[in-house]
């Protein structure tokens, strides 16, 4: 009875390590990524973690030139007019938090609210990284990235909406993050022409 009971221990512990060991490969593994591909706009925002934080490496290869206010929302529903239904901008904390500036400003802001992408005259392209503080991977998924047609004041306007929207205009991308599991190397899906 004793040798019955200590093989069923050892296979309960065993398969706990197991579950242990696939869980952090999946972890691990785990990021996000949004795509951009229309004729206006290309571009891919990796997201991954890195410590506590999330790494959002973004690369643009077409862009209208000027400002464009950058943001997450917090739905990931694109059907209709104009983006409207990924909502407001994502935050973790307060609904009536204020609209403010990238990652790393000063005063409150929207955890998502990435500030500015802005592409000189004549160019198309942008690169940058943003840190996300206490934010993971996977809080990405089934939200929009958000491009906009207009500069974001960053909350600073004189304007209704710049406490809530930073008065950035239309929405000209928009992509849902999605998953990603690392099966294939990566490989950037939008190219230089
Ligand atoms: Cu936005
Ligand atoms: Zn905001």
């Amino acid at each position: 009875m004793s040798s019955v009971v200590y093989i069923l221990t050892s296979i309960a512990i065993l398969l706990t390590i197991l579950l242990i060991y696939l869980t952090h490969i999946d972890m691990k593994s785990v990021g996000a990524v949004a795509v951009f591909n229309t004729d206006a706009v290309k571009g891919e925002a990796v997201a991954k973690a890195v410590g506590r934080s999330t790494h959002l490496d973004v690369v643009f290869t077409a862009l209208p030139s000027g400002a464009h206010g950058f943001h997450i929302h917090t739905a990931g529903d694109l059907r209709g007019e104009g983006c409207k239904g990924a909502c407001a901008h994502w935050h973790i904390g307060s609904p009536s938090t204020p609209h403010g500036g990238p990652p790393g400003s000063p005063g409150p802001r929207h955890t998502g609210d990435l500030g500015n992408i802005e592409i000189p005259e004549g160019k198309s392209e942008f690169k940058a990284t943003y840190t996300l503080r206490g934010v993971s991977p996977a809080d990405l998924w089934g939200r929009t990235l958000i491009i906009h047609a207009d500069p974001d004041d960053l909350g600073k306007g004189p304007h209704d909406d710049s406490h809530t929207t930073g008065h950035s205009g239309a929405r000209i991308g928009c992509s849902i993050f999605g998953r990603t599991m690392g099966c294939e190397a990566p490989k950037r899906t939008t190219r230089k022409h």
